[in-house]
């Protein structure tokens, strides 16, 4: 299935007189419109190559049909959300669920759909079928020097296959941990996961990042060795300047300050991307934006803020993608509303005024500073997030098109109603 330029033209077309409108309007309420809209076009998302099929529960997973069956097709679907948004020009791939067998033909089917690879993401926290020994208690931190080697190979591999693809980084996500007091020696764990992670990053090419990502919770229950940003941060601090802490927006306790943690990390200089998705208690795969859309305003607002304070490239200097996936929602309808979501909170930091927020705060008018934000986080931004796709060549309603256009119908027929999906 393949979205072509002039059904986005004709879609917009009908769309058009109203979307017009809006934008007008907009744009006469706010200043810097233009500068907007080119940064809101630059910004690229990463889509996460296991969130194509129905994510799963751990009670169960409900499909949608169509599901890509192979690493070509869950590119092919990547390339669908970018027809249609223009804003989700890469996949994050995932190792062993995404091996590439021919990186040409792979790669050509990428560029087809102008998509390219962002971080690869490797995966020692199941046992694969055939695997020598086991990650039941851990893998880079395991007490056995095995493991350790066998989960510091696996990297070592999924480096490997990322460079042929054209990726720059290595995300590195652990469930080591443990489940009760007295399982394991926290010291001993935490060292030896260094160790580890510094095996890792002896291997990195030159240009490339390695991302250390931190959960709270989840498999493990009592304690996770790289439980929170301050021990992702001692990591990456310790492993060098091609070391960085990778945020995900779920994998914080409840009602963290996430805004502050991004603000000190960019601060730093040791912020390196994001993982988009949002919570209500402990999850960690709902849709951006569905939960606390202030929280995800305020996230940017410091984004935006520390990036331009380095002299950052918003598009280019970290990191971004998702990682939700839900299984009462088509996922591809899902990841649409994530993008959209993400793209609206980042349109509403670049139009905060920050002259008088320093002004503001400089004077400590807190009911100043507060409305400043909020006055942003209030204005309807959708027309400018629309302006910005028709102009990339994308669609005014993505998600509309894609039902207008039968996709997931379509994949149906193309790929069956039972085709399975490797991942999560
Ligand atoms: C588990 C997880 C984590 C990783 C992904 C592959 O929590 O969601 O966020 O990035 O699986
Ligand atoms: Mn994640
Ligand atoms: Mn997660």
């Amino acid at each position: 299935m393949r979205i072509d330029k002039q059904q986005i033209a004709t879609f917009n077309e009908g769309l058009l007189a109203g979307h017009t409108k809006r934008f007008e309007y907009i744009s006469s309420e706010i200043d810097g419109v233009e500068q907007i809209i080119s940064k809101l076009i630059d910004f690229q998302i990463g889509i996460p190559s296991w969130a194509l099929g129905a994510g799963g529960t751990r009670f169960g997973r409900f499909h949608f049909g169509g599901a890509p069956a192979t690493l070509e097709e869950k590119i092919e679907d990547v390339g669908l959300l970018h027809a249609l948004n223009r804003n989700s020009g890469s996949i994050s791939l995932h190792i062993p669920w995404d091996v590439p067998k021919d990186y040409a033909a792979i790669k050509k089917v990428a560029a087809d759909s102008g998509i390219k690879f962002d971080a690869m993401n490797s995966n020692t926290f199941q046992d694969q079928p055939g695997q020598l020994l086991s990650y039941k208690f851990g893998s880079l931190q395991n007490v056995d020097k095995a493991v350790r080697k066998q989960a510091i190979e696996h990297n070592i591999e999924v480096i490997k296959h990322g460079v042929e693809l054209g990726s720059k980084a290595l995300t590195v996500w652990l469930a080591d941990g443990s489940c009760f007091p007295g399982q394991l020696s926290f010291r001993n764990a935490f060292n030896n996961t260094l160790e580890s992670l510094q095996e890792i990053y002896s291997a990195l090419p030159e240009d490339w990042k390695v991302f250390v990502e931190y959960k709270a919770f989840e498999p493990n229950f009592y304690s996770t060795t790289v439980g929170d940003w301050g021990q992702s941060l001692l990591y990456t601090s310790k492993l060098g300047e091609k070391a960085y802490t990778l945020v995900d927006l779920g994998h914080h306790l409840p009602n963290a300050n996430i805004e502050q943690i991004v603000a000190l990390l960019l601060n730093e200089g040791k912020l390196g991307g994001f993982h988009f998705n949002d919570s209500k208690y402990g999850d960690d795969d709902l849709t951006a934006g569905s939960i606390k859309p202030y929280q995800l305003f305020l996230i940017f607002n410091e984004l935006v803020d520390g990036m331009d304070a380095r002299g950052m490239n918003h598009a280019k200097d970290l990191g971004w993608m998702i990682d939700a996936s839900h299984n009462v929602k088509d996922p591809l309808e899902d990841l649409l509303q994530s993008v959209d979501a993400i793209m609206a909170a980042y349109a509403q930091a670049l139009m905060v005024d920050k002259k008088a927020l320093e002004a503001a705060r400089a004077n400590s008018d807190v009911a100043q500073a507060q409305e400043i934000l909020q006055n942003a986080f209030r204005t309807d931004v959708r027309p400018l997030v629309a302006e910005a796709r028709k102009r990339a060549g994308g669609a005014l309603q993505p998600l509309t098109l894609y039902r207008q256009l039968g996709v997931r119908e379509q994949l149906i027929k193309e790929r069956g109603v039972d085709s399975q999906t490797t991942g999560l």
